[in-house]
């Protein structure tokens, strides 16, 4: 009922009466005020005006499920929703909530991670209360071989999301970052199970800092914040749910054709690798080039001095050649 209370202070410019509160969910006014003081103690802070009801003044940066679903208003994206303050890792926890049968849509949000993972063995860092780390597990019934195209819808739908939120100039480091002004601040961890010709789930993990004034030093000459880089404090749960709208439509976009056909101008507008020298890292040859732009498949267009040559994300990185970026 939490969540419902919240969503109908939000959707009310002025005040709500308890009496409206009481008619709405059927239950007593004694009930009403509970629920109000639990979400006080939550560090909601609300007016009572008496002959009036109450109004929501200002609410706290939690990302638990009363505060994102009472922003939420998508489809299906995040409509089962778990949060948890402290998780191993969410693309672990949504793999476990895959198996055990829950929907397509499925989220997993964590305050803080212990174990959070990166590609290949790498670690994420997570620390408390300053980002949001979050799983959207998927059952779609596509061909396994267009899976790694999920990536590039999810940065996609991250950028526009950070974009809408902060204001910033949030762009693709393909296949798998968001960078702001050449540092990362975002990424994404896409995760599959299948067979031969059937998906059994796809888990995607993005990790983005939002509040971090420093860094450890291994990553502070490539890592940023949302704040450090526009200078402004955004409420977590806002962007988690900007996020879901961005993803619900461009997923219903992908699906009309299973690959990124309708997808690819937004993505390279606003790729940030885009008629840049890059050094693609594969581990059997390493090579450099001009990148051109993804191809509807995602693949990263690369122009060498002697040929034109598509990249697939599977195993390579990309590298400026003056920078991150
Ligand atoms: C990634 O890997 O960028 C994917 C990160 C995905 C994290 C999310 S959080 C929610 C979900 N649950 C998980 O357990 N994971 C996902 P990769 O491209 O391999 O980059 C990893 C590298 O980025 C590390 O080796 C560090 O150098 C650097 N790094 C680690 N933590 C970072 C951070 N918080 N910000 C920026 N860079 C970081």
């Amino acid at each position: 009922m939490k969540a419902e209370i919240l969503a109908m202070l939000r959707e009310s410019d002025g005040y709500v009466s308890g009496q409206e509160l009481c008619n709405k969910f059927g239950v007593s006014r004694t009930a009403i005020w509970k629920a109000i003081n639990q979400l006080k103690e939550m560090g909601y802070k609300f007016e009572a005006v008496s002959n009036k009801g109450y109004h929501l003044v200002s609410a706290p940066d939690v990302m638990n499920e009363a505060e994102i679903k009472s922003l939420l208003h998508t489809e299906w994206a995040g409509q089962e929703l778990f949060c948890f303050d402290e998780i191993d890792s969410t693309n672990t926890k949504a793999k476990e909530l895959a198996e055990q049968g829950y929907p397509s849509g499925t989220l997993v949000v964590a305050d803080r991670q212990i174990a959070g993972r990166g590609r290949r063995g790498r670690s994420w860092d997570s620390p408390a209360g300053i980002g949001i780390f979050m799983t959207l597990m998927l059952k779609p019934d596509i061909n396994p071989n267009n899976a790694s195209m999920l990536t590039l819808v999810t940065a996609l739908a991250t950028a526009q999301a950070i974009s809408d939120v902060t204001g910033a100039d949030a762009r693709i480091k393909w296949p798998n970052d968001i960078v702001i002004n050449g540092k990362k601040v975002c990424g994404i961890l896409t995760e599959m199970s299948a067979q031969f010709d059937y998906i059994n789930h796809i888990v995607i993990g993005i990790g983005i800092n939002v509040h971090n004034e420093s860094f450890p030093e291994e990553i502070r000459e490539t890592a940023s914040s949302l704040f450090l880089e526009s200078g402004r404090h955004i409420h977590r749960a806002d962007l988690i749910v900007r996020f879901l709208e961005r993803f619900e439509a461009n997923y219903a976009i992908f699906l009309q054709t299973e690959d990124l056909e309708g997808l690819m101008r937004d993505y390279n507008a606003l790729l940030v690798n885009i008629q840049k020298q890059v050094r693609i890292l594969d581990p059997k040859e390493p090579f450099e080039g001009k990148a051109i732009g993804i191809t509807k498949r995602g693949e990263l267009i690369v122009d060498t001095w002697e040929s034109r040559k598509l990249v697939s994300s599977g195993e390579v990185s990309v590298r400026g050649i003056y920078g991150y970026v």
